[in-house]
């Protein structure tokens, strides 16, 4: 289905709301990767970070003002953030602030819960013109959708809250807020992370989950964090706290992903994912270089912006013995020099050396690593800026490669320089 979208129409709701998106988190299930940088940080798909997909949504759904709290490691998240989204302009009544914790109205403590992350903001966001809505949003999965298609659903339905939602094995409803709906898809239930997460009606195996995404008007939430806040139990948290309150006292919509997921030519499933693990973070890389990828990211309707460093174009030679340099099935970031070694099935983000014999199958690799000669390297993942040794082969001996490196269920190997610094 190709959802086609007149960009400048109806741009109202948009141009009234504000989209906090939350960005503190760990992902500690990415284990080396994000021991230095926060997960929305994580690099992703060849030349983006994790957060530009929540971010290039919420501009492509005409969302003037964006706010992102940043807490844990923030040093490459909010580097990223100043290098590649400094280009909304107060004078078009657009607006993007890094809100870090620890530098707002209570500068002695950090953001607890996720709703402490917004509540702690009030000062500010009271100060924008304009805002009659906020959508928060969190910084860490990869989908496209349109935010604007949401807020429209909030406003007709008349809810104190729209939440977010997209159908999920029984399984993986342990690590998400579940909920049950009536006829109208109004929210009558709402339990934050089950150990037995209640199925839909009729189906033995799937469960209506929250995406973490919700729309509020800004009086109705800043009532809502100020009357949690005041509640000595509470964890600050929208999926332990606010949710299941409003649930309870109020009215709760939920809007379905895929009413309002932006899909373009060849793609057939409304594509969402957590990326929260090594083995889901190579998966979701790794469909990119598929024949035709469940996400299309050539889609210039819906563009993903980023900052990406300024490399010159990607090089394939020959080395001087006359082996071909060559890629296939991958894809290959500028600044890239690919020389008399293969690569199948792989990510080169920006500015990869792969040196003469070596031979890549499956593999992810970050942004400046220096691949040495006659390497194997096979289903790995390998962190930014990493000097892999000549001869190094990854893949072959599970035994071997679980004592030196991160290796998960489905044998991906995680290698960092640490790593490779104790061989
Ligand atoms: P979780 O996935 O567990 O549940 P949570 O840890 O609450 O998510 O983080 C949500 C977002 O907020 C993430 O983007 C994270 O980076 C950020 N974040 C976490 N703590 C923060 C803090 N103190 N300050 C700033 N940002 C912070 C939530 C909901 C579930 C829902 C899932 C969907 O609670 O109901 O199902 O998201 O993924
Ligand atoms: P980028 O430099 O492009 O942001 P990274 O995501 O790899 O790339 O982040 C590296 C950043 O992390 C560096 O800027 C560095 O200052 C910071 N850093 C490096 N080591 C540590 C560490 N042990 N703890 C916290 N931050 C670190």
């Amino acid at each position: 289905m190709v959802q086609t979208k007149a960009f400048g129409s109806n741009r109202r709701l948009g141009e009234k709301t504000l989209a906090m998106v939350l960005a503190g988190g760990r992902g500690s299930r990415l284990k080396d990767l994000t021991e230095i940088r926060a997960k929305p940080a994580v690099y992703f798909g060849g030349k983006f970070r994790i957060i530009d997909f929540a971010l290039s949504n919420a501009m492509n759904s005409g969302i003037k003002r964006i706010a992102v709290a940043t807490q844990y490691k923030q040093h490459s998240l909010i580097r990223h953030l100043q290098r590649g989204w400094n280009f909304y302009r107060a004078e078009r009544n657009e607006s993007f602030d890094i809100m870090p914790a620890s530098q707002t109205m209570s500068d002695d403590r950090w953001y607890e819960g996720t709703a402490d992350a917004v509540y702690q903001n009030i000062p500010i966001i009271e100060s924008y013109e304009n805002v009659e809505y906020i959508v928060v949003l969190a910084g860490d999965h990869i989908y496209k959708m349109d935010y604007e298609l949401m807020l429209e659903e909030h406003v007709t339905s008349g809810a104190d809250v729209t939440v977010g939602c997209l159908e999920v094995s029984k399984k993986d409803a342990q690590a998400f807020g579940v909920m049950h709906v009536d006829e109208n898809d109004v929210i009558t239930d709402f339990l934050e992370k089950p150990s037995d997460p209640p199925t839909i009606p009729g189906m033995t195996d799937v469960c209506l989950a929250s995406m973490g995404i919700y729309v509020f008007t800004k009086e109705f939430l800043f009532q809502q964090l100020k009357r949690d806040a005041a509640d000595p139990e509470t964890d600050r948290d929208f999926g332990k706290n606010i949710i299941p309150y409003i649930v309870k006292h109020g009215k709760a919509q939920a809007h379905r992903f895929t009413k309002s997921c932006v899909r373009s030519a060849g793609e057939e499933e409304a594509y969402w994912r957590d990326v929260g693990t090594v083995d889901a973070y190579m998966e979701a890389n790794l469909d990119l270089c598929s024949l035709e990828p469940a996400l299309n990211l050539y889609d210039k309707d819906w563009p993903i912006w980023t900052y990406s460093e300024l490399a010159p174009s990607a090089k394939f030679i020959h080395d001087e013995v006359g082996r071909r340099g060559h890629a296939v099935n991958s894809l290959v970031s500028a600044g890239c020099i690919v020389s008399g070694a293969r690569v199948d099935q792989s990510l080169l983000f920006t500015s990869v050396n792969v040196h003469s014999y070596s031979t890549l199958k499956r593999a992810i690799v970050l942004p400046g690593v220096d691949i040495g000669e006659v390497t194997q390297l096979t289903n790995v993942v390998i962190d930014r800026g990493v000097k892999i040794p000549n001869g190094l082969a990854v893949g072959n001996d599970a035994e071997l490669d679980a004592k030196r490196f991160y290796r998960t269920e489905n044998g991906v190997c995680l290698i960092t320089q640490a790593m490779i610094d104790a061989l």
